[in-house]
């Protein structure tokens, strides 16, 4: 029987959380990046190799590297674009000479993940992501203040948002702020207000047509040179998987993940499948999507939603949530054991708990809300392959 290899993220040797305690919540395998290279500049091998020593020295693979990030002129397909495509090769030629197998990275413009509120309190006081609308369109409409982004939004939409605005305490307002312009990841440095909406004013041409060709493009540069030298990269889905501040975004859906796949056929195009930026959308069928697009499924976010009518979701327990993880996880099982090979998967996410909750990391990334995850996930992922085993034999 084939298991999912089980990874934490870990944002390198500054990250409160160390490599020992990602031993001991029972991974085998550290999923990092050079944060510390800027994005667009090769990644050079002895780097690389320290990265990797250091891991290995905890006793520890370095199985996936989230992320390899696109720059943004590549997504916009301007300026030094083809040299900065000539230069992401060049990284996974690095990175393959060195070991590595698997490359995540995505193609959000300007932003990655979006929430407001990173310490958002569930009823037994741990505290998790989560994204309301009404203070979204707020955020955007009173506090950014993006030119014409009333018009993207319902009567009804506005009037909700006012409303809730109206109700925002200073500190409140402060908090939402901070939150919507949080920045990347693994990044202590938060956008600012003029920068987001000078940036937003490049992709001012770009919607999602034209995006999603700048990605083709790329794809159809970088996944033969991955394939040549045995990378598979894994496209992360946009969270949430929408248009966000006017910005196109074109891996949200099942149909954008199969042209994605069709650009470029081939084994090393493939998909982070990430359950918890999917599952936010409601007509995204996660089950139907492994099992049609599973043979391109290279890495895995294993988290769960909770949706509202109303467009909120927050960050539920692992097992909880609008997302089968059940099902989810017995796919996986077949799908490994069909394709011979285990995935690496990383529980996305816990909630900040316990001790944590006086302690400073990265939103979303704590130790112990993340071990919880991961622990639940081992234990169902064991549970369903005994009763699958006959099955498989
Ligand atoms: C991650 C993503 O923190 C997270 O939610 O799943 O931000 C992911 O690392 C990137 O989008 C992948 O490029
Ligand atoms: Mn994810």
């Amino acid at each position: 029987m084939v298991f999912m290899e089980q990874t934490m993220r870990w944002f390198g040797p500054q990250d409160p959380v160390s490599l020992q305690d990602i031993r001991q919540a029972g991974c085998t395998g550290v999923v990092t990046a050079l944060h510390h290279i800027p994005v667009g500049d090769v990644w050079p091998v002895d780097e690389i190799r320290k990265r990797k020593k250091t891991i290995e020295a905890a006793g520890l693979t370095w199985t996936v590297i989230e992320s390899l990030p696109v720059h943004e002129n590549i997504k916009k397909h301007t300026g030094n674009c083809e040299e900065l495509i000539e230069n992401y090769k060049l990284s996974l030629r690095n990175v393959a000479a060195e070991g590595l197998k698997v490359v995540t990275y995505n193609f959000m413009p300007i932003l990655d993940w979006l929430r407001t509120d990173t310490e958002y309190e569930l009823d037994d006081g741990s505290k998790a992501l989560y994204f309301e609308r009404s203070a979204f369109v707020a955020f955007d409409l009173f506090l950014l203040k993006r030119p014409n982004a009333e018009k993207e939004y319902s009567k009804e939409e506005i009037s909700r948002a006012s409303s809730r605005f109206k109700m925002m305490t200073d500190a409140e307002k402060e908090n939402l702020y901070r939150n919507a312009l949080l920045g990347l990841p693994g990044s202590d440095e938060p956008f600012t207000a003029d920068q987001i909406l000078s940036a937003l004013d490049t992709y001012k041409h770009i919607d999602a047509r034209r995006l999603k060709k700048h990605l083709f493009h790329f794809l159809q540069q970088v996944v033969p040179v991955a394939e040549g030298v045995g990378v598979k990269l894994a496209i992360h889905p946009d969270d949430p998987p929408y248009s966000v501040l006017g910005l196109p975004r074109v891996v949200s859906t099942e149909v954008d993940l199969k042209e994605i796949i069709d650009a470029a056929p081939s084994p090393a195009n493939g998909l982070c499948f990430c359950t918890g930026s999917l599952g936010a959308r409601p007509s995204n069928d996660l089950y139907g999507m492994m099992k049609r697009l599973g043979d391109h499924i290279h890495f895995l976010h294993l988290r769960n939603t909770k949706r509202d009518e109303n467009g909120n979701f927050y960050e539920a327990n692992h097992l909880e949530g609008d997302a089968n993880m059940v099902q989810i996880v017995k796919e996986t099982l077949l799908l490994m054991n069909r394709r011979g090979t285990a995935i690496p998967m990383r529980p996305d996410h816990g909630h900040q708990m316990l001790d944590d909750l006086k302690k400073k990391t990265y939103p979303g990334y704590s130790a112990i809300g993340r071990l919880k995850g991961l622990a639940e996930l081992r234990g169902l992922e064991l549970g369903i392959s005994d009763s699958l085993q006959e099955q498989l034999n």
